[in-house]
Formats: C-alpha cells, structure tokens, sequence
C-alpha cells in the first residue's frame, strides 16, 4: 500500500541567528580576502545545497573578481561525507560543475586518505601559484558546524605531524574569532585560518524557510535551543520515512515509528501525537513518574542517534525532484533561483529595510568589537 505522507505542520517565522561575531567577520572579509589565495568553502554533505552560504559567493565575486591578484582559487569540500549517501556525489559534482563551475571534493575529517586528497588539492593550487604568492594563505568558511575547524586540525596533523591547534565542538558556534597563521604545510610553505561559521541572516518566508532552518537544526547547524527538542523530533519522525529504506524489526526507532504511523497517517502527523515518541520511550525506560513516557528527553536522544548516523546515511534537498535523479534538475533551478540568495523584491520600502538593516549589523559589529577586541591574532 503507498503510503501518503502528509505536509509536516511546519512553525511559522523560522528563527535565523546572526550573531555579532558573525557580522564581524562578514564585515572584516574583504581584509582578509585581501591576503587569502586559498578560499577553502565547507558545507555539509547532507545538505549540498541548504549548507551553502551565499554570502561566501558573493563577497568572493565581489573582492577577488577585480583583485589584480592572480591565483586565488577556491576549493569547495563537502564534510561529514561519511553519514551522507555517497550515491549522491557524482551527480552532484558533474551538476555543480556544469551549473557554477565549482569542482567538488567529499571527505570524512577522521579518514586520512580523504585529507589527503584535499591536502594534494591545496597543495597543486598553492604550487601552481608560488610565482604570484611565495606561500599560501588559506581561509575556510562555511556555515557554522560544518568542520572546518576539526577539517583544518587534520590536515596540519597530515600535513606537519602536529596536534590540535583549533578547538572544534558538536555544537555550532564553537570559533568565534578568526585564528590566523597556523603552518599546515612546509613544502610548499601553506598557512591556514580559522573562521566562525556564519549563518544567513533569513532562512526565507513560509514552508521553504521553515524547512531550511528544521534541516540546519537536526543536523546541528544552528544554535541549539532555537528549536523544540520534541517539535525537531516530529519533523525527523517525518522525514526518515521518505529517505530510508529499513527492515521492520524492532527495536529500530524507525520501524516503531513505521508500524505506529501507518494506521493513523490519514491524519496529519502533529507535535501533540507523538505516538512514536511515547513507544520509543518505553523501549529505552525513559518514563516520568508514574510510568508516563518521558517523551521530551527522548526526543533528545532521537536527535542524537540521528545525528550520529543512526538512520544511516542521508542526504536532503532533493526530495521535490525525484532525489538523486533529479540532481541535475534540482542544481540547476537553484543556480536560476539564486543559490539561496532570498528575494530581492525590489521598491523604495525594501531599499529602506535594506538600510535599516545595514545600520543595525554596522552597530553590532561596533559593540562585539568593543566587547572582544579587533580580529587581528586573536584565537578562540
Ligand atoms: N561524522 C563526521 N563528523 C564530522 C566531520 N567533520 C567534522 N565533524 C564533526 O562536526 C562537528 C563540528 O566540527 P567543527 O570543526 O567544530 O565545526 P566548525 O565548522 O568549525 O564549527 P563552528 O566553529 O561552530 O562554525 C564536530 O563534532 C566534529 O567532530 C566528518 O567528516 N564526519
Ligand atoms: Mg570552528
């Protein structure tokens, strides 16, 4: 029997966090792209397209397009490649390729061959242009919790042998301040900095916005506790169906959820009837007083198997154009839409927004500034 699966009762106005540190290092980029010849950009390979920031794009368009400074180069990396689905990565490398020019790299930080694929690939960029740059300067960025802090410790630790030297975290937000000059290479010579993740600023109105913020959530992308545990939960219950295929045996989360929804799926599946949290948490005794399912710890752990790759392998974004057939498709009406740059609709009274906006962000900058000090050497 097909099972109709209905819209998820997404919240409206999706919460978006920019916060001060993260405008500070928007606002200082243009610096320090001046001295950069490496942009290395980290997204999130279970989300290739809601994990990249546009305004990476556009600052690299505008500061490096007139730079007068060849050999500049950036290298796109998709992390966490180990709890994606690897069937998804040719297609979007010859997609991406064909719609923007980018060439793809996958790695998983705790693999040694896949560091040292991108260690080569730094390498080939950084001796291509010793003429033009004696050594090479490189900068990640990408959104937060991506892994770029634990991407740049592993290719050091590749690179010169040596331990930690940027601090990493499960949790987004971790590195707040841009660490620069860090040796990860000696032959050719290769320096690295570290940078905050930077969200945008407005995940986008209605269903699509909510969407995107939900998937930033469950994979930790964006500051915990902007989101309800037991409401992520409900939308994870309601994701995991369409994107794995698994065996119907018990004791596994999914299979519970399965069987429990496929009576009552005429209905729309709501936070209030978390019928597969309630099953779950008696599975793993997580019961209040009085036997009552704990149903909010529970939610926790759910979130936390999934995010540790207990659902298997998954990747989003695809799912309205047939998934990974539809790579090709689904890349290219991003690119036409934008890549996630949301709406300019234009008028005297968005200018005006505009402006207020930009005045707000200035006045953050100036206070995080005053508070934590200018950028220059500091670490975090
Ligand atoms: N499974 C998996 N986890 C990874 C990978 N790379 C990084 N991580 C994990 O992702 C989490 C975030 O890593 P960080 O390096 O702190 O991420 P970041 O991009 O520097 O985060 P911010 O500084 O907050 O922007 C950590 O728990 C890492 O262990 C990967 O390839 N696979
Ligand atoms: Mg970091």
């Amino acid at each position: 029997m097909p099972i109709h699966v209905p819209p998820f009762p997404f919240p409206p106005n999706p919460p978006s966090w920019y916060a001060g540190h993260m405008a500070v290092f928007i606002n200082d980029l243009p610096k320090i792209l001046s001295t950069t010849s490496i942009v290395l950009e980290a997204r999130d390979a279970r989300l290739p397209l809601t994990s990249v920031n546009p305004a990476f794009e556009t600052a690299l368009q505008r500061y490096w397009a007139n730079a007068h400074l060849e050999g500049k180069e950036r290298i796109v990396v998709y992390t966490k490649r180990d709890l994606a689905e690897r069937r998804y990565e040719e297609p979007l490398k010859r997609a991406f390729e064909k719609y923007t020019g980018q060439k793809l790299m996958f790695v998983d930080t705790s693999k040694p061959g896949d560091i040292r694929r991108i260690l080569a690939a730094v390498t080939e960029v950084a001796k291509e242009h010793e003429d033009v740059h004696r050594r090479g300067e490189l900068l990640v960025v990408g959104m937060p919790n991506v892994g770029k802090s634990t991407l740049l410790n592993a290719l050091r630790n590749s690179g010169v042998h040596k331990g930690k030297a940027f601090r990493t975290s499960t949790t987004a937000g971790l590195t707040r301040k841009f660490t620069s000059h860090v040796k990860i290479l000696e032959k050719p010579e290769i320096y690295v900095s570290d940078t905050p993740g930077v969200m945008v600023p407005y995940l986008g109105r209605g269903t699509a916005g909510s969407e995107k913020g939900m998937k930033l959530a469950v994979t930790s992308g964006i500051k915990e506790n902007l989101y309800d545990a037991e409401l992520l939960a409900a939308y994870l219950i309601h994701i995991l169906p369409l994107k794995t295929k698994m065996p119907f045996d018990l004791p596994h989360p999914y299979a519970d959820f399965f069987s429990a929804t496929e009576t009552s799926f005429s209905s729309p599946i709501s936070v209030e009837r978390p019928h597969f949290l309630a099953t779950l948490a008696e599975r793993l005794g997580r019961l209040k007083k009085g036997g009552i399912p704990d149903t909010a710890s529970t939610a926790v752990w759910l979130i936390d198997w999934f995010r540790k790759g207990g659902a298997g392998r998954w990747t989003s974004d695809f799912e309205d154009v047939g998934g990974v057939k539809g790579v090709d498709e689904g890349v290219k009406m991003w690119v036409e839409a934008g890549m996630g740059v949301i709406g300019d609709e234009g008028g005297s009274q968005n200018q005006e927004k505009k402006k207020r906006m930009a005045e707000r962000l200035q006045k953050r900058v100036e206070r995080w500034k005053r508070l934590h000090g200018d950028r220059a050497g500091t670490t975090s």
